[in-house]
């Protein structure tokens, strides 16, 4: 089973997609997290998209797609969870072909919906815990970036819902509760 998660910065994907790994054996493919380990890392490419991480832009659709190219090369046991990526209709594109040159398909889009201010609380909280606990904090975790991450994602990742939902994949659900009925929810749409 290969499923997208998708929704606004502070929707919940990761932490959604790290319980369906722990519940299901699935692979979490998180752009986030591939291109911050680039960056933690000093490769080229790491440092290039830095600066457009940290203002809270997205990273040209060629590096994310090579990124995820090359995941879908190495194989998944039990599917694989898209986390953050496709972000635009490029992404989309490239996602549909990528799976159909392996003889895969794309089982469902589940999109997290949660109001903004809620998302503003969530991301601005992960930040003050990570303070508190000596932790490192996001450099995208701040008020500044963060509304240009939720302009970017009104702006070029929304039209996705429209996409997914004329292809009949689209599963949205309210992504406020607390994360266990959300992981619930989810659990039960999967069957
Ligand atoms: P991501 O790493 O994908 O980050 P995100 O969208 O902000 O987070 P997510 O929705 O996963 O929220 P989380 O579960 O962590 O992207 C970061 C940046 O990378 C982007 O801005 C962009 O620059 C770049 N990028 C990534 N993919 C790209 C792509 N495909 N194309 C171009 N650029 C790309 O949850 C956030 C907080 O909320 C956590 O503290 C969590 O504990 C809390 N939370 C979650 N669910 C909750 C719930 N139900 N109730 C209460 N709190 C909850």
């Amino acid at each position: 089973m290969n499923i997208i998660l998708l929704g606004p910065p502070g929707a919940g994907k990761g932490t959604q997609a790290r319980r369906l790994v722990e519940e299901r054996g699935m692979i979490q493919l998180s752009t986030g997290d591939m291109l911050r380990e680039a960056r933690s890392s000093g490769t080229e490419m790491g440092q290039k998209v830095a600066s457009i991480m940290d203002a809270g832009g997205l990273v040209t659709d060629e590096v994310v797609i090579g990124l995820i190219s090359e995941k879908l090369d190495a194989g998944g046991g039990n599917g694989f969870i898209f986390d953050g990526f496709p972000r635009t209709l490029g992404q989309a594109d490239a996602l549909a072909e990528l799976l159909a040159a392996k003889g895969q398909t794309l089982d469902a889009v589940i999109e997290l919906r949660v109001d903004d201010d809620i998302l503003v609380d969530r991301i601005v909280g992960r930040a003050r815990d990570a303070a508190a606990a000596g932790e490192p904090v996001r450099a995208d975790d701040n008020a500044e970036s963060l509304k240009v991450r939720l302009m970017e994602y009104y702006k070029k990742t929304s039209p996705l819902i429209g996409y997914y939902h004329a292809k009949g994949q689209l599963r949205s659900i309210d992504g406020l509760g607390e994360i266990e009925d959300v992981a619930k929810t989810i659990s039960g749409l999967l069957g």
